[in-house]
Parts: structure tokens; C-alpha cells; sequence
């Protein structure tokens, strides 16, 4: 393996613009059904209403803090409702599970609207590697899987409208032989039709981003803005010298935020990249709670009417949090040195 880059550990501060709602949005406590960690949330708004697919690890959340690891894996997705994006109202019964002799488990999932219906990308671990979803739904009951990558990809987001008449995405390959073992950076991929997907090219390296000496992958959906696609990613760096660190006997990585802006019309090309994270972990809930400390992971981002926007992330493998900042700092980050 690559040497690990040293990173200046100066870098690693929240942006000032990020205001965090205090508490976690959602837990265990909210589903009414077998739960131990909520985490890594897909959020849209439509009609004025905020929807919300996440990813629901099953347990005993005291058996996975006592016994990380050892308490089962089943994982499937749950569906919530919101009036305000904040409390949520979690749905009777898990709404997608696609678990078979094959597929362990489909998690991460990222929501986008589009022709119509809803469009969820999710990743998928198979018994012959991790693969990305990508799947459509009319009501979020019924689902038609469009396409499952080949192995290993994952982290697909779509944006919400066709680019010269293709859909798009961003993804993260994860090559294993060629990258050094652990570089693995963000990607574009184009379709005609949700199914087959290609003239893929890199979009942004795991070198581009100073807060970054392992690997970064998108997070959420990007926003349309008149300056660009808006995209907040995360993004991992290792120190051997960590140890245990949440639940979890070992954990040397950390995951941060990362917030980019893209060309409107090529979004393979990055025209801004904030170079501090714009996230990092903080606080009881960021740095002591959950299965694995200092692990923030977006998967949900929207713009209000009176352009705030929300950002949806976990912390530790737990929970869903959300933090706000006005559209305007946001793209001053991309574009504009941070004092
Ligand atoms: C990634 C994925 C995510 C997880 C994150 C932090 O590699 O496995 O599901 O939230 O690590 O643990």
C-alpha cells in the first residue's frame, strides 16, 4: 500500500456558515420496528412535504454497543414523512429489502425525483462483491430495479434532470489493483435510460482534496445553482495511531464533509472545491455516540425556498443529523480561499 499523505490537522474545522439542528433527527427510538442504527438517509422534499429512505441496521442497539459486530447484520430501508424535515414520522414496515442468496444487504440509499417518479440509488453487497442500485418508484412501495453495477461501485447519486438528453450520475469505483489499494475517487457515468451507463470519466481525485489521505465518494444528489451543480461529498482520512473509537475494537479512519461545485453543463468538471472540509466531527454525538466515532456521512441535501439548504448526514453509524447554511455561503466556500 501508498504511504499515507500527512494532513494538517489545522484544516479540520466546521465551515462557520454550517448551523446544526442539536439533536439526532432520527434514531432507533423513532422506528417501529426492529432497529439498532438509523443511518446514511436519502431526503427530498416534494409537494412541500419531506420524504426520507434510510438505512436501518436490525439489533439490539445496547447488544451492538456491547458486542459491535457480533449482533447480526440484517440491514433493510425505511420510509419516513415529515412536515417540517425535522420530526419524523416513521412508516409501519420497512420499505425495501432485497436480501437473497445472493444479496446480503442494499443500503445507503439516495432519493431523486425525476420523469415523474422517484429515482433511489443504493449500494448493494453481494456475495461476489459491492455493487451500486439504481432503482424507480411511482409510490415507494413498488420498485423497479433498473440496473445493478458490476463490482466494486457504489455511492451513486443522480441528478435530478437529463444532460443533454442523458441521465447522470456520480459514483465511486473502488479499484483495488491500480489506485495503490485504498485511492478511490469520484466518477460520472452517462444513460439513456437508468439501465446502461457509460462514457464514465473521473470527476474528482482522492489528490485534489487536502483533507483527504484515503478515499471520497459523493454524497448526495447535487443541487442545481445559476454558479453550478452544488455536491457535498464525503471524504476519509487514516492515522495508524487511532484506535478504538466508538463501538467498533478498531477504527483509524475519520469521515468529513466536503463541498464542491460542477459545471452546469459538463458536470464531470469541477469549477470550485472548498479546501477545508466543510463538516467535521464534532460534539458528543459526532465524537463519542455510535457504532463508529467521527464517521459523518451525507447522503441528503435540498434547497429551501428561501435558499437555505439542508444537509442531511449521519454521525457514527447511528443516527441522522442535519445541518443548515444559506446557498450563498455555501458557493463563496467553492469558489472564495476560507479565512
Ligand atoms: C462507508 C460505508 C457507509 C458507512 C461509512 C462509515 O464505507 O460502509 O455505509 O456509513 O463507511 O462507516
Amino acid at each position: 500500500m501508498a504511504e499515507l499523505k500527512r494532513l494538517d490537522e489545522s484544516l479540520f474545522t466546521t465551515a462557520s456558515c454550517i448551523t446544526r439542528y442539536p439533536e439526532p433527527i432520527l434514531s432507533y427510538k423513532d422506528v417501529p420496528y426492529q432497529s439498532a442504527l438509523t443511518f446514511n438517509a436519502g431526503v427530498m422534499k416534494k409537494d412541500g412535504k419531506y420524504i426520507m429512505i434510510f438505512r436501518n441496521d436490525v439489533g439490539d442497539f445496547e447488544a451492538q454497543r456491547l458486542f459491535p459486530n457480533k449482533s447480526g447484520s440484517i440491514t433493510n430501508l425505511g420510509l419516513a414523512f415529515s412536515d417540517d424535515g425535522i420530526h419524523w414520522d416513521v412508516q409501519p414496515d420497512p420499505c425495501f429489502d432485497l436480501r437473497n442468496d445472493e444479496i446480503i444487504r442494499a443500503y445507503d440509499p439516495r432519493l431523486t425525483w425525476i420523469d415523474d417518479e422517484y429515482c433511489i440509488c443504493f449500494a448493494v453487497d453481494t456475495r461476489h462483491g459491492v455493487c451500486g442500485g439504481m432503482a424507480t418508484s411511482k409510490d415507494l412501495k413498488h420498485f423497479d430495479i433498473k440496473s445493478i453495477s458490476a463490482p466494486d461501485n457504489r455511492n451513486m447519486v443522480l441528478f435530478p434532470e437529463k444532460l443533454n438528453g442523458n441521465y447522470v450520475r456520480l459514483e465511486r469505483p473502488m479499484p483495488v489493483y491500480s489506485r495503490g489499494g485504498h485511492f478511490f475517487d469520484i466518477w460520472l457515468s452517462e444513460s439513456p435510460d437508468l439501465v446502461y451507463w457509460g462514457k464514465s470519466r473521473l470527476v474528482m481525485g482522492t489528490e485534489d482534496v487536502p483533507f483527504c489521505n484515503d478515499k471520497i465518494g459523493p454524497g448526495a444528489p447535487p443541487i442545481k445553482t445559476d454558479k453550478g451543480w452544488l455536491i457535498v461529498f464525503h471524504a476519509v482520512d487514516i492515522d495508524p495511531e487511532r484506535g478504538k473509537n466508538g463501538w467498533e475494537p478498531v477504527w483509524k479512519k475519520r469521515y468529513v464533509i466536503g463541498i464542491a461545485l460542477l459545471d452546469l453543463k459538463d458536470p464531470s468538471k469541477v469549477i470550485g472545491m472548498s479546501k477545508r472540509p466543510l463538516i467535521v466531527p464534532e460534539g458528543f454525538y459526532e465524537r463519542e455516540y455510535g457504532f463508529r466515532a467521527n464517521a459523518l456521512f451525507p447522503c441528503g441535501m435540498l434547497l429551501e425556498e428561501d435558499q437555505t439548504v439542508r444537509i442531511y448526514y449521519s454521525a457514527g453509524d447511528a443516527i441522522v443529523r442535519m445541518a443548515t447554511a444559506k446557498l450563498d455561503d455555501l458557493l463563496a466556500l467553492c469558489t472564495e480561499p476560507r479565512k
